[in-house]
């Protein structure tokens, strides 16, 4: 393969009051984020999400293969498929596929089989892993492809935190049923299911602790 042609990087070099300032307002930017449960269901406008599906795809991934797809689903239809077959897979967890010490972890967050969300939210985002693909009709390997769209998940949960959205990271089990209703091709496996738009009013959300630094940075 042909190697690329190198570029000048754009790289802002910043004072270290600057660096200071910027890390913590961005540190306290996330700290607001919440995963959240109860959607209104208003619409978002369409540019706002294709911004921050941009901003995802900038993540680096292995060899450079963005390995990803992202797949905005606003049609109520689908949302009511999706409702559907999810929560038959979660009645199935809920009932015996996840064991007690997984339930009585999952109890303070108050969550069970019902999954109004996905079809009250706005859209939901449907990101999917290439493990491979194919190219010129050859079957070609991917690397790194749970760290490559892991980081580009941290990153679209992030774009759509800043640009006023609120998100919730969802992983009905198995999602399978994803690949059967989307249809999409064999090769793009589900990875995560996030729905996007804006709290319904008045909007709760339990009282979490977050671990201290201390607690989980170590210099070594
Ligand atoms: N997928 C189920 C159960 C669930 C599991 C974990 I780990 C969570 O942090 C939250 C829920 C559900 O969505 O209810």
């Amino acid at each position: 393969m042909a190697e690329h042609t190198f570029v000048p990087l754009d790289f802002e070099r910043l004072t270290e009051e600057q660096m200071i300032a910027r890390a913590q307002s961005f540190r306290e930017e996330l700290a607001r984020r919440r995963s959240v449960r109860h959607f209104s269901d208003e619409p978002v406008p369409r540019e706002v999400l294709e911004e921050c599906v941009c901003a995802a795809g900038s993540a680096p991934s292995g060899a450079h293969k963005q390995p990803w797809t992202f797949i905005v689903i606003t049609d109520a239809q689908v949302q009511r498929s999706i409702r559907e077959a999810a929560e038959e897979e979660e009645r199935r967890n809920y009932g015996g596929r996840m064991n007690d010490e997984w339930l009585r972890d999952l109890a303070p967050l108050g969550t069970d089989a019902s999954k109004p969300f996905l079809e009250i939210a706005p859209a939901l985002i449907v990101m999917t892993r290439h493990a491979w693909e194919e190219k010129d009709g050859e079957r070609r390997q991917n690397y790194y492809t749970q760290e490559s769209v892991g980081i580009a998940a941290g990153f679209l949960l992030a774009a759509l935190h800043h640009a006023g959205l609120a998100t919730l990271t969802h992983t009905p089990s198995p999602m399978g049923f994803l690949q059967r209703i989307l249809g999409r091709p064999a090769h793009e496996k589900p990875f995560l299911l996030i729905p996007v738009g804006y709290p319904v009013e008045g909007c709760e959300v339990p009282d979490l602790e977050r671990k201290a630094l201390e607690e989980i940075l170590v210099w070594a």
